[in-house]
């Protein structure tokens, strides 16, 4: 861990009015949750771009949703950790501050953090492929999916799923932020899923200084101002503290 390196992000952070935040899976995985693409990713042997697609749900609506099930119930005992809780206090002081996030798990929420884009969905909504109804679902007991209660129809879980397009206006609030923003902190992603992967470039382009924390280097590594390695958990208490 270079500390000099630490306290030049930290200042960085410390002084600005505008700041967006991109964060992936590696953000909640000190909270128990698995990543996708590291171990622990495959499901029953099941790769989750497998599993993460609407052709797949339509071949076996049954599996997809004992996927999110079996996620449902794991999320529900997890807790926000010490990153999730420095983004949280870290809003509070910074004017105009936006966190987008590609998780779906809802922990940013509960660590308190209120300016959140979920552009990838949330595990607890659901949506009906009939008549489009949607709505939050956070019974845990629900081994098959459930029926929509309007028009009996399929529920599905209200989340993106590849070749889907994100919701236009929370991907537009998310690349706005990153343009507006003076500095941009990516968090935990493997920063290969698109569109939310671009997010970097666009802050870069238009002038914010950009900083990664992750365990590992990432496509974005070679084109940040500052590149972290190191446990997200540890690394954001300290480039954010006041
Ligand atoms: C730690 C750590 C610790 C671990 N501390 N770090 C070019 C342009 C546009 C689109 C495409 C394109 N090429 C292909 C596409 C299509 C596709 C795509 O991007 N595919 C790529 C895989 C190539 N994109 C889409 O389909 C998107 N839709 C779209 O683009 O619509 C228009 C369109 C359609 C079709 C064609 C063209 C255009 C939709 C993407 C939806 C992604 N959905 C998922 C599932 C959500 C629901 C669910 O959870 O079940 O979102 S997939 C999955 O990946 C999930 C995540 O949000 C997303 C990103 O993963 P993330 O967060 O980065 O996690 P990991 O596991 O990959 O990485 C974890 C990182 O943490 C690692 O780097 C670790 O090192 C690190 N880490 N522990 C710090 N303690
Ligand atoms: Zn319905």
């Amino acid at each position: 861990m270079d500390l000099a390196e630490i306290q030049a992000g930290r200042q960085r952070l410390a002084r600005a009015r505008r700041v967006a935040v991109l964060s992936g899976a590696g953000v909640s995985a000190e909270s128990g949750v698995p990543t996708f693409r590291g171990p622990g990713g495959l499901w029953e042997n099941h790769r989750p771009e497998d599993l993460a697609t609407p052709q797949a749900f339509r071949r076996d609506p049954a599996l997809v949703w004992r996927w999110y099930h079996w996620r449902r119930r794991l999320i529900s005992a997890c807790q926000p950790n010490p990153a999730h809780l420095a983004l949280a206090q870290f809003e509070a002081r910074v004017p105009e501050f936006c966190l987008v996030t590609q998780n779906v798990d809802g922990l940013h929420h509960a660590a308190g953090s209120r300016r959140v884009l979920e552009i990838h969905g949330s595990l607890w909504r659901v949506r009906c492929l009939g008549c489009g109804a949607a709505g939050e679902e956070r019974r845990l007991d629900l081994p098959t999916p459930p029926s929509c209660p309007e028009c009996g129809g399929l529920l599905r879980p209200d989340v993106v799923w590849f070749g889907e397009s994100l919701d236009e206006n929370l991907l537009g609030g998310a690349w706005r932020a990153a343009e507006e923003s003076q500095v941009m902190l990516v968090v935990g992603t493997s920063a290969v899923v698109q569109p939310a992967a671009s997010l970097t470039q666009v802050a870069r382009r238009a002038g914010a200084y950009v900083i990664e924390v992750n365990l590992d280097p990432t496509p974005n590594t070679g084109q940040v101002d500052l590149s972290l390695l190191g446990r997200a958990g540890e690394l954001l208490p300290l480039l954010l503290q006041p």
